[in-house]
């Protein structure tokens, strides 16, 4: 195999090139901007049917709030209509919603539970 000339690397053909104006073309450094995850809160609503004891449980199991926080969460949802469980990347909130919303319906209970940004 013949020798090959010590070139450095291409660039990918994405970054940006200009001509330094000695004939060169160089690579210019990209900062790279990652915007931070969004975050979501996932919400209970209030019914008339879901027993209070599924919806503590439900905190419990799925939003790891230990049995007084619990309890005083699902009071709130029942008095005020709604209330936060947790707040979570977009990923998280709609898996939890997703495995709340099995849980109930598993149940035959009408209990409602959504995702709104932060
Ligand atoms: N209001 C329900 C009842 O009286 C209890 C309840 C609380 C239901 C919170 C849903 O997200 C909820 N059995």
């Amino acid at each position: 195999m013949p020798d090959e000339p010590s070139q450095p690397p291409e660039p990918p053909p994405s970054t940006p090139r200009r001509d330094a104006g000695d004939g060169a073309v160089v690579a210019e450094r990209q900062t790279l901007r990652t915007e931070p995850p969004g975050l979501y809160q996932v919400v209970l609503l209030n019914d008339d049917y879901t027993p209070m004891e599924f919806v503590v449980m439900v905190l419990q199991h799925y939003f790891q709030r230990d049995a007084d926080t619990a309890t005083h969460i699902m009071l709130k949802i029942h008095h005020e209509g709604r209330g936060v469980c947790g707040v979570y990347t977009k990923d998280v909130a709609s898996t939890k919603v997703e495995l709340v919303l099995a849980a109930a319906r598993r149940d035959g209970h009408p209990l409602q539970c959504i995702m709104e940004a932060a």
